[in-house]
């Protein structure tokens, strides 16, 4: 247990123990009773709330409760908590999948159903304000000892180039021996593809992978062969150029199952709307937004449950539709901290991840060009094994190119973890991650959130894996950038810990909201199965303590890049900074999407004037939060507008 986990005894108390043994008092309960009224005490008290910050755990109604597993921000200043199934086989069976919408401003909710299981899909905000949720769970996992059908994928071939051949799910495929084995979900098989050069046509058979299951039970449907199966019932003249590659079926463990299925979730109406499905399925992927305000899915588990093997499709908001980009193939594993960076078609992958795929395979942070799909590794990783559930933000500005890596485990279910916090500057031509400070213990899943005074709130996280043996940390610090890898302060401690399925969000007002935790077990000894957090807490960091704070008066709400911004302020002269911090969206601690971005400012009358940055690499389409902060680091509320737009207003 971390040392500050434990609520430390003021020395003074021990006068009060020696008074509690001499009167005979039920010592423990008295002890604690004091030591606890004493820790409230200090926690409340305004020169420690100055320094450090509080917590507040938010009071949702018993009926509202969610499993959070995703969080965003919207531009209504609402946030949309979604489980969908959240992690529990009962509500997937009987398809009771939830959202819940929370208004920080009021406390209220709304409890919203989602129509399909976004359980560990992806997510991230549209330039237009819609909320995009792609993928999730089509099926659970089986562990071995549950699974009484051998099973495995089937690569459903189509030879014919001129028609694309639907494989209702039930369709059975032979083996040569007579094993017959049927498909779970409809597939359809597109054309074969058909070139034509001076030697003469090639076909070159189009391919579809469904999950098939033995029709009969137990072993004597193993199969270990990658035999060719004929599809029952098919003529003989269809049946040779449709038919199934197996894989080997076994009764191995079956992992969860990705859904291809994408949804849009409008602000306005508050009601979700399904979109174009995906080429592939996806569990676990990352959705990365782009400059121009498409979005890039990359890695998951697809639908017979294996990670993808590095096939990218894009989103383009516009059409509502996703086109592969078979020219970008770089192999990732699950939910991937991949970022848009500031020089065109590069991103930036930290190495972060959760969940799924090899030791050795798709683990090396660095830079990925999307002109030519080529990948340079970043080199100066500290413990680069220990990598999945690490946490990844931009530190400062993204103009200022620098991102951290913290904290993190290794692959699987090791008990490893770090404390590192590393530093890449990407503005570097030879970008190398140097070290930053230490966090106070080995952490996986740190929730990161940038904050508008350019500070970062690295909070809870467990030290094992998904806080086995009581191991999640009470602990929250505040990173501030600067030289020599920047500084670490003590923020107040969290009350409630959290784990796995964990998200963060920076929310208007300059609070940070936390929700959900995973624990595999509730006990120290790992025996009593873990209950799912469904806790919010909400922390107010100590700029919120120093007196009044900015406020913005009137102030567009919409821009073009390149803008000049009339705000009115009613203390032009004490204004020192303005950021423009992009909405963000989190799951899995991983957040590819905030961004804080600085304004130049002037006085002027009244007011302030603040330019929106011109290039798009620095400001893509979407909504911000506007904040203007003060010669104390003290930030105003935020006010939401959206930029770069096609219908955005000219400002001036
Ligand atoms: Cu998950």
């Amino acid at each position: 247990m971390p040392r500050s986990a434990r609520r430390r005894v003021p020395s003074v108390l021990l006068g009060v123990l020696a008074a509690a043994v001499l009167l005979g008092v039920n010592l423990p309960p008295a002890f604690s009773y004091v030591a606890q009224w004493r820790h409230d005490r200090l926690v409340n008290s305004q020169p420690y709330m100055q320094r450090h910050g509080r917590w507040d755990v938010v009071d949702v109604p018993p009926a509202d409760r969610v499993n959070a597993i995703h969080a965003a921000l919207l531009p209504s200043g609402k946030v949309l908590l979604i489980a969908g199934s959240g992690n529990k086989e009962d509500l997937f069976a009987t398809k009771a999948l939830k959202s819940l919408l929370y208004d920080p401003r009021d406390g209220s909710t709304r409890m919203i159903p989602v129509p399909d299981d976004m359980f560990c899909g992806g997510q991230t905000l549209l330039p237009d304000g819609r909320l995009l949720v792609a993928g999730g769970t089509a099926r659970y996992e089986k562990l071995s000892g549950a699974v009484t059908h051998a099973a495995g994928a089937m690569r459903v071939k189509n030879e014919n180039p001129d028609v694309a051949r639907p494989v209702p799910a039930g369709t059975e495929f032979v083996s040569p021996d007579g094993q017959r084995y049927r498909s779970a979900r409809d597939v359809l098989v597109p054309p074969a593809t058909k070139t034509t050069t001076d030697a003469g046509a090639t076909v070159t058979a189009s391919e579809v992978t469904a999950f098939v299951e033995a029709v009969a039970p137990g072993p004597g449907a193993i199969n270990p062969n990658r035999d060719q199966y004929a599809i029952a019932g098919l003529p003989p003249e269809q049946g040779r150029n449709l038919y199934g590659l197996g894989a080997p079926m076994t009764l191995d463990k079956q992992d969860y199952q990705g859904t291809d299925k994408a949804f849009t979730f409008d602000p306005v109406t508050e009601t979700w709307t399904r979109v174009g499905d995906m080429e592939f399925a996806r569990w676990y992927p990352t959705l990365t937004p782009m400059v121009d305000g498409r979005v890039m899915a990359t890695s998951g588990l697809n639908g017979v449950g294996e990670v993808l093997n590095g096939q990218t499709e894009i989103f383009d908001p516009a059409t509502n539709t996703w086109t592969e980009r078979k020219d970008l193939t770089h192999y990732f594993p699950t939910y991937p901290g991949l970022f848009t960076t500031g020089a065109p078609d590069q991103m930036f992958y930290t190495g972060t991840t959760a969940g799924y795929g090899p030791a050795g395979e798709g683990r090396v942070p660095g830079l990925w060009d999307l002109d030519d799909n080529a990948f340079a590794p970043v080199p100066g990783l500290r413990d680069p094994d220990l990598l999945e559930t690490s946490g990844a933000a931009w530190v400062g500005p993204v103009q200022e190119q620098r991102m951290a890596v913290v904290g993190g485990g290794g692959v699987g279910e090791s008990p490893r973890s770090t404390a590192r916090i590393d530093l890449v500057d990407l503005d570097d031509p030879a970008p190398r991650f140097t070290p930053g400070p230490e966090l106070a213990a080995p952490t996986r899943y740190p929730n990161l959130v940038t904050l508008p005074d350019d500070s970062m709130l690295i909070s809870n996280g467990s030290g094992d894996y998904r806080g086995k043996g009581a191991s999640d940390h009470l602990l929250a610090r505040l990173y501030r950038p600067g030289p020599d890898g920047g500084t670490l302060s003590v923020a107040a401690d969290p009350e409630v810990g959290r784990n796995y399925h964990t998200e963060g969000l920076l929310l208007p007002d300059g609070r940070v909201l936390t929700a959900g935790s995973d624990p595999l077990f509730d006990d120290e000894n790992n025996t009593v199965p873990g209950t799912f957090e469904q806790r919010l807490e909400i922390y107010s960091p100590p700029y919120l303590f120093q007196g009044p704070r900015p406020e913005i008066g009137e102030a567009p709400d919409s821009a073009e890049r390149g803008d000049t911004l009339a705000v009115t302020t009613p203390e032009p002269e004490r204004i020192d900074r303005a950021r423009l911090v992009r909405l963000a969206s989190s799951t899995h601690v991983t957040s590819v999407d905030q961004r804080s971005i600085a304004l130049d400012l002037r006085r002027a009358g009244r007011g302030i004037e603040v330019d929106v940055p011109a290039s798009i690499q620095t400001v893509p389409e979407g909504f911000y939060m506007l904040f203007l902060v003060d010669d104390r680091g003290v930030p105003s509320t935020g006010r939401i507008l959206r930029v770069g737009g096609d219908d955005a207003d000219r400002s001036e």
